[in-house]
């Protein structure tokens, strides 16, 4: 079988006065964890080098332009790209991008895959941008990634590697079935993701841990229904006191959780992943080319 460690680093909170320097130091100590502990393979969390800041209201780029990197490692991220590759880890990494394309400045919510040998496998733009562009006011905290971000232009790719071939999306993205399909669809085996979720929803009342369970009720479908691994890393506990959820897991092609974080901190948990253990899902039950009727679905793309 083609086994493989793979971890999934979890951060606690990065508070407003944490430095990128001090968030990067902290992302290469469970580096390190995952290295000692034979892991291939490292998953962060979205926007892990800042705060989540689209929880804040922001109005000219020279306000928020603080969160985002420039460049591919960025200056910030260099000590971690040195880091992994003379360990000889691959990653994924989430981060606020700016970049110029087509004659302007474009900001997305990014994430890179990075291969042990230290080689910038591909990039993903987050496509499923929650909540709103203008604030909605008198709330204790806003959710303004469409004010922030553009939706990510790049589609779902897929991306071959040395251990397999994996796809990335990040947070909101998880929540929609699409996402994975369309990965699943082009020959991805695992799926890397991060997310920072707000505990309290700001849209509309619920008890807390339904935020959970749908965290969960969505990768363990996603894994299922895909037959491949989902790898997914929390940026939570309470930032400046506005909490995130944790429960940082693995979750195996068969649906079932593997292993999950027990804490809101750092916190770097793996498992021994088969990577075949999803062949046989898809060769059966979820044998896309057997099985599938897409003359039955066109709904799904025109509507
Ligand atoms: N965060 C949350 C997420 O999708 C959210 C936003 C939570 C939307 C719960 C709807 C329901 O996990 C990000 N960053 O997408």
């Amino acid at each position: 079988s083609r086994s493989e460690v793979f971890a999934v680093a979890q951060m606690g909170p990065v508070h407003l006065a944490d430095t990128k320097a001090a968030v990067v130091s902290r992302l290469i100590d469970m580096l390190r964890e995952a290295h000692g502990r034979g892991a291939t393979w490292v998953t962060f969390p979205e926007l892990a080098l800042t705060t989540f800041f689209p929880r804040y209201i922001y109005d000219t780029p020279e306000q928020y332009d603080v969160f985002f990197e420039e460049g591919l490692p960025s200056p910030a991220m260099v000590p971690l790209f040195d880091v992994a590759r003379n360990l000889g880890v691959g990653f994924y990494l989430g981060y606020a991008e700016k970049v110029r394309e087509g004659g302007q400045m474009r900001r997305f919510n990014t994430s890179v895959l990075v291969g042990p040998n230290g080689d910038v496998l591909g990039k993903y733009r987050k496509i499923h941008l929650p909540g709103t562009v203008d604030p909605i006011g008198d709330l204790e905290f806003e959710h303004l990634e469409k004010r922030y971000f553009e939706v990510g232009n790049l589609g779902f790719p897929t991306f071959s590697t040395s251990s397999g071939r994996f796809g990335m999306c990040i947070c909101n993205d998880r929540r929609w079935p699409e996402t994975f399909r369309v990965m699943a669809l082009r020959g991805a085996e695992v799926f890397m993701l991060g997310y920072n979720t707000p505990t309290r929803n700001i849209h509309h009342h619920e008890p807390a841990y339904l935020r959970e369970f749908h965290h969960r009720l969505s990768m363990e479908s996603a894994a299922y229904q895909n037959g491949a691994w989902v790898m997914a890393a929390a940026k939570c506990g309470s930032e400046d006191g506005f909490a995130m959820i944790g429960g940082s897991m693995i979750v195996a092609p068969t649906g079932e959780v593997v292993t999950r974080a027990a804490s809101e901190d750092d916190e770097v948990i793996t498992h021994k992943c088969d990577l075949d253990m999803g062949a046989y899902i898809r060769r059966s039950v979820f044998d896309f080319a057997r099985h599938r009727r897409i003359e039955h679905y066109k709904p799904i793309t025109e509507q």
